[in-house]
């Protein structure tokens, strides 16, 4: 078993920052040890395998990336990357674990969905890997198959209140399900949009002609978000479930969370980093030569991306230093330009909704670290610790300590990171590359002032500096327990 010190740098967790020293042992942390440690009159570092210097740098518990899509189907069409990109795009960007949704689909067995994600994850993996389970199918026998799932190490479960007659279920099958989640202590994630609302809003834009990517968020109302955030906080309140809303990108949605958790109620929120950062101004404004206003599909996602001059991303930042949102996940959900995003052309509702940016979280949420928005602690705790607690993974993942899984990034603050477009739509390379298996970015242009050096994959170096060492097939699928939040 190879033996692996990391030595100089600051140890950053969610709750303070300290120089340390760190060993690795074969695939997990044996101790975090004061610098320049002795061990029997012996340096440490003279007696490790491998010595990884980390002066001037922070040292971090690898980034989990709870909510992802690999190979989701969408739209006639399905996110592009598939585990063995996404996951090795993850560790480009310091994230060691993600935790993506199975899908069980309209008519579907949920055995039959989840099986089907196993044989898409299983062997292609370069990080490790969990699942919550999207439930497309709410009836008796999938909510009988649902509450057995805390078995196969499936903890928490993804319902839809957008997108009828794809996932969508109204709000007796919400009630159902939330009735298993309080049984089982399974977490309910949902989706909060008001879909049939939102529909008949898209088709009217559509009939007046507006059918540019930008009216897919005028349609998309932030009042539709704000009313389905509160009508899935009374249902969870009435059910007695614990409640996670992901990808919140309304202040008024936000405003719901504080409310319930203000009365004590057991809900949570995450955001994304395209909440805060990006607007749907900017959506508005762009016209590339090569593909007209109509670029603006590369940041059709669902929730939408919010107006600026209304000031949601400044509320997305406060809710995270207030704790009105406990996480960052990316919701990655990747769709090339040619081919895919281009269905939706002449009409926004065509187009696949998504947005891939599971290799920038760290250093978008790092940014955040830069401009004051956020501490360092904070990073650390939103972007792994709190997703580790949220979703059964803690002590394994999530932090730094003896016995925990030897995941771990260098982070180099005085380091600088400039996102780039990746190929161009011949699948041409560009300059400045990223390795999501997308023709575009999201994020082209953004600037970070920091770089992920080195990450760590249960003891393994999987990148290092500008070198990619990850295997496809080393990422284990991770068996989750109960959220820590329950109460
Ligand atoms: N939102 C997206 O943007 N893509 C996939 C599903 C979703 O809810
Ligand atoms: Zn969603
Ligand atoms: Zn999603």
């Amino acid at each position: 078993m190879t033996t692996t010190l990391i030595t100089g740098g600051t140890v950053v967790s969610a709750t303070g920052r300290a120089p340390a020293d760190v060993l690795v042992d074969g695939e997990t942390i044996r101790a975090v040890l004061e610098p320049g440690s002795t061990i029997l009159g012996t340096d440490v570092a003279a007696s490790v395998d491998r010595v990884i210097d980390a002066t001037g740098k922070y040292v971090i518990p690898g980034g989990i990336d709870a909510h992802t899509h690999m190979e989701l189907p969408f739209g006639g069409t399905a996110a592009i990357d598939t585990f063995e990109t996404g996951t090795r795009a993850a560790a480009w960007g310091g994230t060691t674990s993600i935790v993506d949704f199975a899908v069980q689909t309209y008519g579907q067995r949920i055995e039959d969905g989840l099986a089907a994600w196993h044989e898409k994850a299983s062997g292609n993996c370069a990080i490790d890997y969990a699942f919550h389970q999207i439930v497309g199918d709410v009836n008796e026998a999938s909510l009988a198959s649902l509450a057995k799932l805390p078995d196969e190490g499936i903890t928490s479960f993804k319902l839809f209140m957008a997108y009828p007659g794809v996932f969508y279920s109204d709000d007796a099958q919400i009630l159902k399900a939330m009735q298993v989640s309080r049984d089982t202590g399974m977490l309910t994630m949902m989706h909060a949009e008001n879909g049939p609302a939102i529909d008949v809003l898209a088709a009217q834009l559509v009939e007046q002609g507006k059918t540019d990517p930008f009216y897919h968020g005028v349609a998309r109302a932030w009042e539709m978000e704000e009313e389905a955030t509160h009508r899935a906080i009374m249902l969870a309140k009435l059910t007695g479930a614990p409640l996670y809303v992901v990808h919140v990108s309304a202040k008024q949605a936000v405003e719901q969370l504080a409310w319930a958790r203000d009365k004590g109620q057991n809900v949570y929120g995450e955001t994304c980093p395209q909440y805060l950062y990006l607007s749907l101004e900017d959506q508005l404004g762009a016209k590339s030569d090569e593909w007209g206003a109509f670029e603006g599909a590369k940041w059709v996602c669902s929730t939408p991306l919010r107006s600026r001059a209304e000031g949601h991303q400044d509320s997305m930042w406060q809710a995270l230093r207030t704790n009105d949102l406990q996480m960052v996940s990316t919701d990655h959900c990747p769709f090339c330009m040619k081919d895919q995003k281009e269905l939706g052309r002449g009409d926004f509702r065509k187009i696949p909704n998504g947005i891939g940016s599971i290799e920038h979280r760290m250093d978008l949420m790092y940014q955040g670290v830069v401009t004051g928005e956020i501490t360092l602690e904070r990073w650390v705790e939103l972007t792994s610790t709190t997703p580790a607690r949220m979703f059964g993974l803690y002590g394994q993942k999530g932090v730094i300590q003896p016995g925990a899984d030897a995941d771990l990034v260098v982070y180099d603050p005085n380091g600088h990171t400039s996102i780039g477009v990746g190929l161009d739509s011949s699948g041409a390379p560009t300059g400045r590359s990223h390795h999501m298996n997308m023709d575009h970015s999201a994020w082209e242009g953004y600037e970070i002032d920091g770089h992920v050096d080195t990450v760590l994959s249960r003891g393994k170096v999987i990148v290092d500096g500008d070198e990619y060492l990850g295997t496809k097939g080393d990422g284990r699928f991770l068996k989750r327990g109960l959220s820590q939040y329950l109460i």
